[in-house]
């Protein structure tokens, strides 16, 4: 009897995946690789590498246990050929297999890879959909079609209906309304403090992956220690549920709040773990439905956690492969600096960014608003390069994936698809960040201030974005009220924040501020 080899991927450990439903347990095989190349494309955070490798190692152990001949090329082995192409080779040298087997790549990178196999590898390939995603490219394709406007909304929406997820007897929105989004804006309270995280004991398999990030990726930016990640299904289906129990009922309300040395407030930890497999984002949807049912957490909570993961997640998965790959090229503002070195650590006077960057430094994880608001707003705001931008996200998060990471970048905080994503750009003044966190009290920049030495960086940055791009904005009905409000001031005063904005986009280029 012949067999089949089935390549599983690093973000694909999870035991739903279409190609191994049709495994013969008693002759495939199944190859895994931890590879130089896809380990250094960009220069990943460490605790993103451990995760990862241990994570894959576990759900290797996890096959084998089940029955399966697993083929485990581990980093550090010697005859380890570091890409994908080459172990694939010989994999099939060695197991002279009928068919290769494999569930489509996340990313565009990979399914280019895959598309050249089949070109050049003489036996057949049998490629399956990913159904761990809610909406398939197609149908994404389909809804999109003849469309002027992409909007996450009305996406959400046909979703909610197709899961039949929070809907009411006749088929409506529970509650009345398909969005709760405007009670989910409370700014911090002073004494705020989440409730503690769950921490998983470092079996041998991640501590020996631990020593070996350590030996090969300690220059890259990132703490590698303290290592609190699950590693399994099991541990990341604890960290859901008690997700589900103890922070979902306020995770609505503080939703958009930051509060410095509180890196996760409400949030759930939970995306590098439903990226890679050890969650299915539909049985988290559903206990996140049965939790409202229950009456044990309120709608505005359950609705917009829901929003994030049946809606966001997969429009921004349709946006990616819809628009690749000439989205990776989008600069609609032609926006051309480089990356300030303090998104890698180095001192600024700002304590938003530093703050945020510390948390990314340590957890390889920073909230949804700090992405967008804070370290997305100031790309955004002080030009930086696209593509620069997309590489720094990239690298740092334990949940990057490029079809993830790169709408949310490029589509999202830099707004260079030109609309695509979002109707305006999310650029914002050091008032907003004020309102929706604390960070402001403990620096030495003012908010409220646009010019002079103690003037808020944010603020001359953000007059000057709405100045330089007037053509781009002026006509967009979103922005209809910025306009007035910059034309209202003074002549004068119109310079002098612009000169402040010259000053400190010199300071940033000479990284000085
Ligand atoms: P929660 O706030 O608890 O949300 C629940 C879940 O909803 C998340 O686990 C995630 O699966 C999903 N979700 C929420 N927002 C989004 C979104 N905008 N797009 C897709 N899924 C979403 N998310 C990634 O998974 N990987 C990335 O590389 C990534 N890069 C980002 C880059 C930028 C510039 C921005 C603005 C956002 C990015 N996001 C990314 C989206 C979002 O910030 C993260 O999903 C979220 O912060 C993960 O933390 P959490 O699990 O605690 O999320
Ligand atoms: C992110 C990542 C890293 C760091 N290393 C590996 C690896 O060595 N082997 C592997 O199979 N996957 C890895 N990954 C995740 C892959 O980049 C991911 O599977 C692809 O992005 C799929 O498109
Ligand atoms: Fe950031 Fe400006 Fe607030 Fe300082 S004053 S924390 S730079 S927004």
């Amino acid at each position: 009897m012949k067999k089949n080899l089935h390549f599983i991927f690093g973000d694909q450990l999870s035991h739903k995946l279409l190609n191994l439903i049709h495994f013969d347990w008693q002759n495939d095989v199944v190859l895994m690789c931890e590879v130089k190349e896809e380990a250094s494309y960009v220069r990943h955070h460490p605790k993103k590498i451990a995760f990862i490798f241990s994570a894959m190692r576990h759900f290797a152990e996890e096959l084998r246990k089940k029955g399966a001949k697993v083929e485990y090329v581990k980093f550090d082995d010697e005859n380890n050929l570091g890409s994908f192409d080459a172990e694939l080779e010989k994999a099939i040298k060695k197991h002279n297999p009928q068919k290769v087997l494999l569930t489509e790549p996340s990313e565009y990178r990979v399914w280019q890879k895959v598309i050249n196999w089949q070109k050049t590898i003489e036996i057949p390939f049998e490629i399956f959909p990913d159904e761990r995603f809610l909406c398939s490219k197609i149908d994404f394709r389909n809804w999109a079609k003849g469309k002027k406007q992409l909007r996450l909304e009305f996406f959400y929406r046909e979703m909610r209906k197709k899961y039949k997820i929070l809907l009411d007897k006749k088929m409506g929105p529970a509650g009345g309304k398909w969005n709760y989004d405007e009670q989910n804006r409370k700014s911090p309270e002073n004494n705020i403090k989440s409730p503690k995280r769950i921490s998983h004991k470092k079996d041998e398999i991640t501590k020996e992956v631990l020593v070996l990030v350590e030996k090969h990726f300690k220059k890259n930016f990132g703490d590698l220690l303290p290592f609190h990640f699950a590693v399994n299904n099991s541990q990341a289906m604890l960290e859901a549920q008690h997700f589900i129990d103890e922070l979902l009922p306020n995770f609505g309300d503080y939703q958009d709040a930051m509060f410095a040395g509180e890196a996760y407030l409400y949030h759930s930890l939970l995306s590098s773990y439903i990226n890679v497999g050890l969650i299915d984002p539909l049985e988290l949807c559903q206990m996140a439905e049965k939790s409202y049912l229950s009456g044990k957490a309120p709608l505005n909570s359950v609705e917009g956690f829901i929003r994030q993961i049946l809606g966001w997640r997969e429009y921004v998965r349709g946006i990616y492969w819809l628009y690749s790959p000439q989205y990776f090229e989008s600069n609609f503002f032609n926006a051309k600096n480089n990356l300030p070195e303090f998104y890698w650590g180095k001192k600024t006077k700002m304590f938003c960014i530093e703050e945020v960057v510390k948390q990314t430094k340590e957890n390889s994880y920073s909230h949804h608003i700090q992405r967008l608001m804070i370290t997305g707003n100031f790309a955004l705001l002080s030009e930086i390069d696209p593509k620069k931008v997309h590489e720094w996200y990239l690298a740092v998060y334990a949940d990057a994936f490029e079809w993830v990471e790169m709408p949310n970048t490029i589509g999202m905080a830099l707004h260079a698809d030109g609309g695509i994503m979002a109707s305006k750009p999310y650029a914002a003044s050091g008032k907003y960040i004020s309102r929706m966190s604390n960070f402001c009290d403990k620096c030495s920049f003012d908010p409220e201030i646009s010019v002079g030495s103690k003037a808020c960086p944010f603020n001359s940055l953000y007059w000057n974005f709405i100045s330089k791009n007037e053509d781009k904005l002026k006509k967009n009905q979103r922005m209809q009220f910025v306009y007035p409000t910059w034309y209202k001031m003074s002549e004068e005063k119109r310079n002098q924040i612009l000169n402040q904005a010259k000053f400190y986009s010199e300071q940033i280029y000479n990284n000085e501020l």
